[in-house]
């Protein structure tokens, strides 16, 4: 197999997945999920939360925990759920998915009313990554054209 071929394969396939690949918000950023840590609103605002990204909550494990709790519970620092069971391994991956408001705390001590809340609104995914329903033709295919035409003239310059 020439070293060519190898190459268009890996172009075509990295075209294929890039649009779906989801993006892993690390809560807090360096400063993790903790007591005196950053404002957690104010952290949530600079991301742009997506249908198939990750939360990372990073924190010293028994120290911390991470709940799931509606936006009434959060802001009242409880869970009326007591079937809610917290995340607690100190590196916990969180999936969002489904768009909409998600709410979370850490429900030990009063860490949630020292601001260990986190309030994020999951949009859907971007366009480029919603499956097109197959009975949609030439518009959704426009990009698959367009690259096998480039593979095609790629092709024609080297060979
Ligand atoms: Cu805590």
């Amino acid at each position: 197999m020439s070293s060519a071929f190898l190459i268009a394969i890996v172009v075509i396939v990295a075209a294929a997945v890039a649009p779906t690949l989801a993006t892993e918000h690390v809560v807090g950023d360096g400063a993790g999920w903790t007591v005196g840590g950053p404002n957690y609103a104010d952290w949530a605002r600079g991301h742009d939360f997506r249908v198939g990204d990750t939360l990372r909550f990073s924190y010293t494990i028994g120290l911390h925990n991470v709940l799931e709790v509606s936006r009434a519970d959060a802001e009242g620092c409880t869970s009326s759920d007591p079937a809610a069971f917290p995340y607690m391994t100190g590196n916990d991956s969180v999936s969002l998915t489904s768009p909409g408001e998600k709410w979370y705390i850490c429900d030990l001590g009063d860490h949630c009313l020292k601001g260990m809340k986190l309030g994020i609104t999951v949009s859907a995914p971007p366009p480029s990554a919603v499956t097109v329903p197959s009975a949609v033709g030439e518009v959704s295919c426009g990009w698959m054209h367009l690259l096998m035409a480039a593979y095609c003239y790629w092709m024609n310059m080297i060979m």
